[in-house]
């Protein structure tokens, strides 16, 4: 690639990548999307590595439903899942510990499960509100909420579009301001241009320059008979 291609590429790389970030920063969760057929009433949820559920959200589970969970722990450390009550409600991903308990002591969990070793499985069983809605489910063991440990749920309905997880770009009031979005494209872009200038000097070093050159690389052709004298250089 020349370098005015990697020069394009690079800059069509900070278009798309600023053009996420700035639109993403700021924006709320848009009116939930219409319900899709196949509602369930179970949920297979599990506790990874890095603080992450599997899967970190769920869609069109049904409502007046009983909602059997099954939580396993595929993680070497305690965890629990716990949805919250308040409705549609992003929670903040600064808040501290003590504000998340704040919050679930006015907004008792809808459900909650512990699972406590590697292998660990819970399961209960909830019955689900009767009116669509939407909410947030976490993990409250001290400091897992803040390293990212949470994800949502959809009653009746499929979560809103904008809805990201678990970087929670974009929702929550907007996490990031366009400033650390504008140095988050900045990164990318220097990673993009040395990665393309990685690779143009690979092709370069690996393409002869001499035709000839390329059809020699196949090697010569194979030899029958005993091995000549002088194929080895002895020592
Ligand atoms: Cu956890």
């Amino acid at each position: 690639m020349s370098v005015r291609g990697m020069f394009a590429l690079a800059i069509a790389v900070l278009v798309v990548v600023s053009a996420v970030a700035v639109s993403s920063a700021g924006a709320r969760p848009v009116a939930a999307r219409p319900s899709s057929p196949g509602a369930r009433g179970w949920i297979n949820i599990s506790a990874e590595p890095d603080y992450r559920f599997q899967p970190s959200t769920f869609e069109n589970v049904p409502t007046n439903a009983n909602i059997t969970v099954t939580f396993t722990d595929d993680d070497v450390m305690q965890h629990s899942f716990n949805i919250s009550s308040r409705e549609g409600f992003v929670i903040p991903a600064g808040y501290t510990p003590t504000q998340m308990s704040a919050l679930f002591a006015a907004y008792p969990p809808i459900f909650s499960l512990e699972v406590n070793y590697s292998g660990d499985v819970a399961v209960g069983t909830f019955h689900s509100n009767d009116t669509p809605g939407w909410y947030e489910f976490v993990c409250n063991v001290s400091g897992h909420f803040q390293n990212g440990m949470y994800g949502f749920i959809a009653f009746g309905e499929n979560l809103p579009a904008n809805l990201t997880v678990p970087q929670r770009v974009g929702v929550g009031g907007g996490t990031i301001s366009p400033a650390e979005a504008a140095v988050g494209a900045a990164i990318v872009l220097a990673a993009a241009v040395v990665i393309l200038l990685g690779l143009r000097h690979r092709a370069t070093a690996r393409t002869p320059r001499d035709p000839r050159a390329r059809r020699g690389r196949r090697g010569p052709p194979p030899r029958h008979g005993p091995p000549v004298h002088g194929d080895v250089t002895l020592k």
